[in-house]
C-alpha cells in the first residue's frame, strides 16, 4: 500500500530495487511469510510467475540466470519453501549461474526459539550459495540487494541466498534506491597475453576446451574468431554444448560423458591446453583422468573469471584472471603463426566430429532417441532450444544434437534430475517466438512435471519429449555394470504421459515408432499449447554405443558376479 509521507514498507523498497536491476520476471511459491513482498508486486512492473513448487521456482530462476547472465530471481517461503528451493540453489552453485533467492523468515523477535518454519540461512545454505545473508533493517535493504547482484554476477557467478523477516518487510523507511548493477569485468593483462603468444607460437597441437558461465553470444563468436584464425579445435565441456558453433571447421566435439574416442585423442596428443571458463569438473575432465593434478602433464593455460579457481585444481602454466568475453576480445587480436598441418588436423578433427555425430546409432526397440535428435538438429533451426535433465536418455542430445548459438542448450552441468521443465517454462517466457524443447526422462520428469501447470497457466507452448523407458535408467547401467543382474530400487511405473498432458490442459501424443515423431511433433505445434510426446523407448537402449544386456554380460565376463 502506498504513503504519502514518502516512507516505503521494506517489501516495496525490496521490489523497487529488482525495478531498478530491470529485473522483468520472478519466480515465486507464495507464503505468508513474505506478504508485504508479494503485495508490493502488486503494482510494480515486474512480472510474478507463480509455480508449483520452489524446486521448479528456482529452476525457472537458474535457466534465467545462466541464459541471460544476470541473476535470475525466486521468491519462496520459509523453512519448506527454501529447502524445495535448495535443488536449485545447488545447481546455481555447482553451474556457476547468477541466481537471488528471497526467502520469507519469521519475526526478528521470535528467533532462535525454532518459531513455525524456523531455519537459520546462513548455517543452511552456507556452503552451498555464494553469499546468504538475513535483512535485519528494512534501510539497508538497497545495500544489500545491489551487493548481492555484484556477488551473484561478478567473479565466478553463483546463487545469493536473502532471508527476509516478515516484521521487517512491513516496517517503513525512508531511504533511497541502489543503482543498476554491472557484472564486474575483469581483462588479461599485456604481459598474460604476451605469453600466451609465446607460447602459441611455440605450440604444434594446441587445443581449446570451454565451458564455465559468463559467455554471451558476443563473446562466443570472439573465441571462433580467435580459434578459426589460429586453426585452433575448441571442445566443448559437459552441457555447454551451445557455447560453439558446431558447424565451424574448428569444432571438435562435446568433451561430457560418452566423448569420441577420436577427441579423447586429439586432446591427449595437445602440446598446449586452452581452458576458458570453466573448472574442468568431474565429468569433462573424466573423473579427473584428463590431466595430471595438481600439474598437468601438457602446458596448460587456464583462463577463468574466479581467481579462487585459478589453481585451486590444477596448477596452471600460465593462470589468466578474465572473463571469457575479455579474453577472447584480446586473444582474437594476437598473430597467428602459419601451421598448415595444425589447419589439417583440425579440419580432420572437425571431420571425426560430424562422422561421429552424422547418424544415430542402431538401437533396440520401436524409437530411437538418436534419429529423433537428427530429425530435430534438422527441423529446428539454429534459434530452438533445448532443456534438459539428468539421465542416460541426455546422451542422445548430447551425441546427434548440433547447437550453433549461444543459450541453446540449457541443462544442469550438476546432474540435477528435474530441471529440463523448468527450464523450459523459463525459456519460453523469455523467448517466445523460438521453439523450447524438453528431451526428459521418465523418472526426471516427474521431478518437475507439475511445473507443466505453469507452462499451461502461462500460455507457454513447450514442448516435452519424454523417454519412456520404466527404469531410472542410469542407475540401472551402474547396477549392470557393478552388481549384474541385481536390479533393485531402479524399476518405475509409470502414468499414461498423453493423459497427464491433456489432464493439465495441454496436447499429447504417444509414439512408439520413430517414423511416427514428425507427426507427433506436427501435433504439438498445431496445437499451440504446451505438448508432451510420449516416447515408449526399450530400456535395452541404453547408451548411444551399448546396451544394458552388453554392459551385463561384460560385467559377467570380468567376474563380477555377486
Ligand atoms: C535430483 C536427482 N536425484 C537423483 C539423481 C541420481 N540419478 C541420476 S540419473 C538417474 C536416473 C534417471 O532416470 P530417467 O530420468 O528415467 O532417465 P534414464 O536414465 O532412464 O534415461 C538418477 C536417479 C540425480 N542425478 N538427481
Ligand atoms: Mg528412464
Amino acid at each position: 500500500m502506498k504513503s504519502n509521507d514518502g516512507t516505503r514498507t521494506g517489501g516495496e523498497v525490496l521490489i523497487d530495487q529488482l525495478v531498478a536491476q530491470g529485473v522483468k520476471e520472478a519466480f515465486c511459491v507464495p507464503g505468508e511469510s513474505y506478504l508485504a513482498a508479494l503485495d508490493a508486486f502488486y503494482d510494480r512492473k515486474i512480472e510474478l510467475i507463480v509455480c508449483r513448487q520452489e524446486g521448479g521456482a528456482a529452476c525457472m530462476a537458474e535457466a534465467v540466470g545462466k541464459t541471460t547472465g544476470r541473476p535470475g530471481i525466486c521468491f519462496v517461503t520459509r523453512g519448506p519453501g527454501a529447502t524445495n528451493a535448495s535443488a536449485g540453489i545447488h545447481i546455481a552453485k555447482q553451474d556457476s549461474t547468477p541466481m537471488i533467492v528471497f526467502v520469507g523468515q519469521i519475526a526478528r523477535d521470535m528467533r532462535d526459539r525454532e518459531a513455525f518454519q524456523e531455519l537459520d540461512y546462513r548455517a543452511v545454505f552456507g556452503t552451498m550459495a555464494k553469499w546468504a545473508t538475513e535483512i535485519d533493517d528494512p534501510a539497508r535493504i538497497p545495500e544489500i540487494v545491489s551487493r548481492a547482484f555484484f556477488t551473484a554476477m561478478s567473479g565466478r557467478p553463483g546463487p545469493v541466498v536473502i532471508a527476509l523477516p516478515e516484521d521487517m518487510l512491513t516496517e517503513r523507511v525512508s531511504v533511497a534506491d541502489a543503482p543498476y548493477v554491472e557484472a564486474v569485468e575483469t581483462s588479461p593483462g599485456s604481459a598474460e597475453m604476451s605469453k600466451l603468444q609465446t607460447m602459441l607460437d611455440g605450440s604444434k597441437n594446441p587445443m581449446i576446451i570451454v565451458g564455465g558461465s559468463r559467455w554471451s553470444q558476443e563473446a562466443c563468436d570472439s573465441l571462433s574468431r580467435f580459434a578459426e584464425k589460429f586453426s585452433i579445435p575448441v571442445c566443448t565441456t559437459f552441457r555447454r554444448g551451445s557455447m560453439y558453433d558446431s558447424s565451424k571447421v574448428t569444432y571438435a566435439g562435446d568433451l561430457g560423458i560418452g566423448v569420441n574416442p577420436k577427441l579423447m585423442a586429439r586432446i591427449k596428443a595437445a602440446d598446449l591446453v586452452l581452458l576458458i571458463g570453466g573448472r574442468l569438473g568431474e565429468m569433462p575432465s573424466q573423473s579427473y583422468t584428463l590431466f595430471d593434478i595438481p600439474t598437468p602433464q601438457v602446458k596448460f593455460v587456464h583462463v577463468h573469471p574466479g581467481s579462487d579457481e585459478l589453481g585451486r585444481v590444477y596448477h596452471p602454466t600460465l593462470a589468466i584472471n578474465a572473463t571469457p568475453g575479455a579474453f577472447c576480445a584480446a586473444a582474437e587480436k594476437l598473430t597467428a603463426p602459419k601451421n598448415d598441418a595444425l589447419k589439417a588436423s583440425t579440419a580432420q578433427m572437425h571431420a571425426d566430429y560430424i562422422a561421429w555425430s552424422e547418424k544415430a546409432t542402431p538401437q533396440p526397440g520401436g524409437v530411437n532417441l538418436g534419429e529423433i535428435m537428427v530429425w530435430l538438429r534438422d527441423e529446428l533451426g539454429p534459434d530452438g532450444i533445448i532443456t534438459n535433465g539428468a539421465g542416460n536418455y541426455s546422451g542422445w542430445i548430447h551425441r546427434f544434437y548440433r547447437f550453433k548459438k549461444f543459450g541453446t542448450l540449457v541443462g544442469p552441468t550438476s546432474g540435477s534430475m528435474g530441471y529440463g521443465v523448468p527450464a523450459a517454462v523459463a525459456m519460453k517466457h523469455l523467448y517466445k517466438d523460438r521453439p523450447v524443447i524438453c528431451v526428459a526422462g521418465d523418472g526426471d520428469f516427474l521431478m518437475t512435471g507439475q511445473e507443466f501447470a505453469t507452462a499451461v497457466q502461462y500460455n507457454l507452448p513447450i514442448i516435452v519429449i519424454i523417454s519412456d523407458n520404466g527404469i531410472y535408467g542410469t542407475i540401472v547401467m551402474h547396477q549392470e555394470r557393478e552388481y549384474p543382474g541385481r536390479i533393485i530400487g531402479t524399476r518405475i511405473r509409470n502414468p499414461d504421459f498423453v493423459a497427464y498432458a491433456t489432464a493439465f490442459g495441454g496436447y499429447g501424443a504417444l509414439v512408439e515408432k520413430t517414423a511416427d515423431f514428425p507427426a507427433a511433433f506436427a501435433g504439438a505445434l498445431q496445437s499451440g499449447k504446451p505438448s508432451i510426446i510420449h516416447l515408449k523407448v526399450d530400456p535395452n537402449a541404453i547408451t548411444t554405443a551399448t546396451t544394458l544386456d552388453a554392459i551385463r554380460e561384460k560385467a559377467l565376463a570380468s567376474g563380477k558376479n555377486h
